[in-house]
């Protein structure tokens, strides 16, 4: 045995296999290639859960539409390949809701803090007719929505201090905390409020503008700051789960009427089944994540209800200032599904 002095680190969690790929090949409707753009790097349930959605086209087409996954931002951050879609140049993408609304504004329900404190309460939420009339709305916008499935709980990682309360992030005698947050008004209020300089920033710039300073810290769910090694350049972390971000799984609506009858309907069932696939990863990474980050030295605060309520009652005009704009109506059913999960 030769002297190993590093720990030997997983690059994945004990993670379940993906369900047997069921049902007939379907008929030859012709041959088709398939681009994917995703921001996420390849150890993300993101990527692993397109392979999935790749893996079933494949075998139900016995080979004929072929997806190819480009991870890591390359083809361009959210925005962009929102817009590729609807140019028809890029055939899909798997951004975060918060960026979509400025296609479907009630997405944004989403980006309202503390609002799913259960991801049995945001499964739920995803499941329902609320949410399908949401991607239903995406209709006329050259965007095919195809399905739901969890980016995750937001938490925030920052280089300068460890954070346990509103007042570390604005800092009170030193300066607030520069965070980047993704493109959205909600979540640019949300940092504001706590006090903090929100930076609005594509991902993939996310990395280098921490390495050099120019934002102090981000906050994604703990699976991402891992898979996306942002831990070299944040020293700490704070369990906040201030927000539950969904991604959506979307196509080009010009690639989807490319595509025969029978196609489309196997590129709907796949994509329900790789986002059902991808909830069941990314709730396998989560814990599993922070215990890795920490093992990697990165100091991560566990907030205690009353921590945690101290940033919800921190962050009440955010609710004050959105809701009415959201929908009044819209929340209170999201409230209700909550609530019903709560009962079970
Ligand atoms: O493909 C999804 C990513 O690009 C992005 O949505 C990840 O949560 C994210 C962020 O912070 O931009």
């Amino acid at each position: 045995a030769t002297l190993s002095l590093g720990i030997a680190q997983a690059q994945t969690p004990d993670l379940s296999d993906p369900p047997a790929i069921e049902g007939d090949t379907v008929a030859d409707h012709g041959s088709h290639t398939i681009r994917m753009g995703i921001g996420l790097a390849e150890s993300s349930p993101q990527y692993l859960s397109s392979q999935y959605f790749a893996d079933i086209l494949d075998q139900r087409t016995d080979g004929r539409i072929a997806v190819n996954i480009f991870p890591n931002s390359q083809l361009g951050d959210d925005v962009q390949m929102m817009e590729m879609l609807q140019t028809g140049t890029l055939d899909m993408t798997y951004p975060s809701t918060s960026p979509a609304t400025t296609y479907v504004e009630e997405l944004a329900v989403f980006d309202l803090p503390f609002l799913l404190p259960t991801r049995e309460a945001a499964v739920a939420v995803m499941q329902s007719d609320v949410a399908q009339s949401m991607l239903d709305a995406f209709d006329d916008t050259g965007i095919k929505a195809l399905a739901f499935s969890e980016n995750g709980y937001r938490q925030l990682s920052n280089s300068a201090r460890p954070v346990a309360s509103p007042e570390d992030v604005a800092g009170l005698d030193v300066s607030g905390l520069t965070i980047r947050t993704m493109e959205n008004p909600v979540h640019l209020s949300i940092w504001e409020t706590l006090g903090a300089n929100p930076t609005p920033m594509a991902f993939g710039e996310l990395f280098s503008a921490m390495e050099q300073g120019v934002v102090d810290g981000q906050e994604n769910p703990w699976s991402t700051i891992l898979t996306s090694n942002f831990h070299e350049v944040q020293d700490y972390g704070s369990e906040t789960r201030h927000v539950y971000t969904p991604f959506i799984l979307m196509m080009s609506e010009r690639t989807w009427d490319g595509l025969a009858p029978e196609y489309q309907a196997l590129v709907q069932e796949a994509a329900r089944q790789s986002a059902e696939y991808e909830i069941q990863l990314a709730t396998e990474y989560d814990d599993w994540s922070r215990e890795q980050l920490e093992e990697r030295g990165m100091q991560i605060t566990r907030l205690d209800d009353e921590q945690i309520a101290a940033f919800q009652e921190a962050v009440q005009p955010v609710y004050d200032e959105w809701a009415p704009r959201i929908g009044e109506d819209l929340i209170a059913e999201i409230q209700a599904i909550v609530e019903e999960t709560a009962n079970d």
